[in-house]
C-alpha cells in the first residue's frame, strides 16, 4: 500500500473504534514515550467521546516532565479496544502483556521491520523517530485532527532524543518542517531542553570515569565496560548507563562507539557510529536497530572481546575504503 493510503486505513480504524489503547517498548525512551503520549493526545483532543489509554509496565523517571501513562485497564476493555504499538520493531518487546487481547494491532513504527506484526504494519525507515511519524500522520489529516501544546511537546521530546538533539544523519527537510509545525504549539524549548540535559552529580563524576577509562582500538573502535563493581559504586540504574554511550560519541578517529553494561545474568550492549554503519554489529551479537545505532547481548568477557575486534574490521575496512572521515 502506498504511503497515504496506510494512513488513511490508519485513520479509518481510529474513527473505527471507541477505545484505543497505545502501547509501546520495554524500557522506555524518549522517543517510544514521546510518541505513545503524543498520539494519545492527538486522539483524546480530536476525539473527546473515544476512550484513548496510554499503558505500559516499566516507567522512566526523567520522561514524566512530558506526562504520565495510563493505569492498567480490564481485560474486557483490551478485547473491544484498537491497539497501536509505537516505536517497537519486535512484537515481543512489546512493554504490555495484553496487547495481544485487543481486537485488532496496528504497528507503527521507524527501526528496520524485522518483524512486520500487526493487522496494519505501517513502518517508516525514513524518519529517525516514532515521534515524526506520528507527527507527518497528524499532519496529513490536519484538517480533521487536533493537538495541544502537551502532546506537541511529547513529539517534540521524541524527535530530540532520538536524533542526538538534531545531529544524526536522518535529519531532512520534512523532519524540521515536522519540528516547525510543531513549534506552532507554542513549545517551551527551555522546559524540554533543561529536563533532558539536567544530570544527577553521581552520572557526571561516572562520565568523568568513562572518559579516562574507555579502550581503543587500532582502526577506531571506542568502548567501556561498566561492570558490576562500577554499577554499584555510582549507584546507576540501566538507563543512567545505557545513555553514557553517548559520552563517547565524539572522540575523533573512533567511528564506532560501543559501551557494554553488566546485568545479572547477561552483558547489554549498546553501539553508535558515524559514517560507516554498525548493524552488523548488533546482527551478529543477539541484537539488531538502526544502521547507526544497535543493541546486542553477549555473555561473557571472550565474546566482548570478539565484538569489539569485529566492530574493528568494519572500521578498518571503511577507513580504507572512505575519505573524509573525522
Ligand atoms: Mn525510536
Amino acid at each position: 500500500m502506498a504511503d497515504l493510503e496506510l494512513k488513511k486505513a490508519i485513520l479509518d480504524k481510529i474513527k473505527e473504534y471507541d477505545s484505543i489503547i497505545i502501547a509501546r517498548h520495554i524500557r522506555p525512551d524518549g522517543d517510544c514515550m514521546g510518541s505513545s503520549l503524543g498520539l494519545r493526545d492527538i486522539l483524546r483532543t480530536s476525539f473527546p467521546n473515544k476512550k484513548i489509554y496510554s499503558i505500559g509496565k516499566s516507567g522512566a523517571d526523567y520522561l514524566k516532565f512530558i506526562g504520565t501513562e495510563d493505569s492498567e485497564v480490564s481485560e474486557d476493555i483490551y478485547k473491544e479496544s484498537l491497539i497501536i504499538a509505537v516505536d517497537t520493531s519486535v512484537k515481543d518487546r512489546i512493554d504490555n502483556d495484553n496487547v495481544l487481547k485487543g481486537k485488532e494491532l496496528i504497528k507503527i513504527d521507524h527501526h528496520l521491520n524485522v518483524d512486520p506484526y500487526g493487522d496494519i504494519c505501517y513502518v517508516r525507515t525514513d524518519f529517525p523517530a516514532a515521534c515524526c511519524i506520528i507527527a507527518d500522520f497528524y499532519d496529513t489529516f490536519k484538517d480533521e485532527l487536533k493537538m495541544t501544546k502537551d502532546g506537541a511537546t511529547a513529539l517534540f521530546c521524541g524527535m530530540v532524543t532520538d536524533t542526538g538533539r538534531f545531529r544524526y544523519a536522518g535529519m531532512t527537510k520534512r523532519v524540521y518542517e515536522l519540528v516547525g509545525m510543531l513549534m506552532e504549539y507554542g513549545i517551551d524549548t527551555e522546559f524540554v531542553f533543561s529536563n533532558l540535559y539536567i544530570r544527577e552529580s553521581g552520572a557526571l563524576k561516572l562520565e568523568g570515569w568513562v572518559l579516562n577509562n574507555y579502550k581503543e582500538t587500532p582502526n577506531g573502535v571506542a568502548y567501556i565496560h561498566l561492570t558490576k563493581k562500577i554499577i554499584k559504586k555510582y549507584g546507576l540504574t540501566y538507563d543512567d548507563a545505557a545513555a553514557l554511550v553517548n559520552s563517547l560519541d565524539s572522540i575523533k578517529g573512533n567511528l564506532i562507539w560501543i559501551i557494554f553494561i553488566d546485568l545479572d545474568d547477561q552483558i547489554r550492549v549498546r553501539v553508535r557510529s558515524r559514517y560507516v554503519e554498525c548493524v552488523a554489529v548488533g546482527q551478529k551479537y543477539r541484537g539488531g536497530g538502526h544502521p547507526r545505532a544497535c543493541g546486542a547481548t553477549v555473555y561473557n568477557k571472550k565474546e566482548i572481546k570478539e565484538l569489539v575486534e569485529y566492530a574493528d574490521s568494519i572500521v578498518k575496512e571503511y577507513k580504507a575504503n572512505n575519505e573524509g572521515w573525522l
